[in-house]
């Protein structure tokens, strides 16, 4: 079952200028900066509330984040929902008729095993699903 919006993602074209101006606009320091291999990207997070902002800076230009600025700018790249059993909501989204962009679940940042939702089978908007790893 989703139980929540984990994080919104960002893409940013550099984390270091987009973390002056998060600070700014949140009044907080990010607590976590983390570069994820698997998807050449450098990571930035901020805590607001009870809530959590991560700005993605692509490593590559093979990275997702490149593709996403070359064609739509900076901006909101997905919205990440928590769960609490990512196999078993994966196969439950695969039975609901979604397009998930991995068979298994993935290493994410922050500590997560993350799976996508492709933005095509959501309304255009690419969803994450992503589990804490205890
Ligand atoms: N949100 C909404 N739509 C998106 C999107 C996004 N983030 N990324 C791509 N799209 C749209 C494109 O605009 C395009 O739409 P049109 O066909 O209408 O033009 C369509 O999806 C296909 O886009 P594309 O540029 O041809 O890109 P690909 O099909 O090669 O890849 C996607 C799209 C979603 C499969 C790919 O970006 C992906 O695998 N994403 C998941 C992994 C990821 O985003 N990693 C980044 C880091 C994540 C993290 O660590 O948190």
């Amino acid at each position: 079952m989703i139980k929540k919006i984990e994080h919104i993602g960002i893409a940013v074209k550099s984390v270091q200028s987009a973390n002056e101006i998060y600070k700014k606009l949140l009044g907080v320091n990010p607590y976590k900066s983390e570069e994820v291999e698997s998807e050449m990207v450098i990571t930035s997070f901020f805590k607001t509330g009870e809530n959590k902002v991560e700005l993605l800076e692509a490593k590559s230009p093979e990275s997702a984040i490149s593709k996403f600025i070359e064609k739509r700018g900076e901006g909101i790249h997905h919205i990440a929902f928590e769960v609490d059993d990512i196999i078993s909501e994966m196969e439950n989204l695969k039975n609901l008729g979604f397009t998930l962009l991995s068979d298994k679940p993935k290493r994410g940042a922050d500590n997560k095993l993350i799976c996508f939702v492709h933005p095509k089978s959501a309304n255009g908007v690419l969803v994450e699903l992503c589990q804490e790893i205890k």
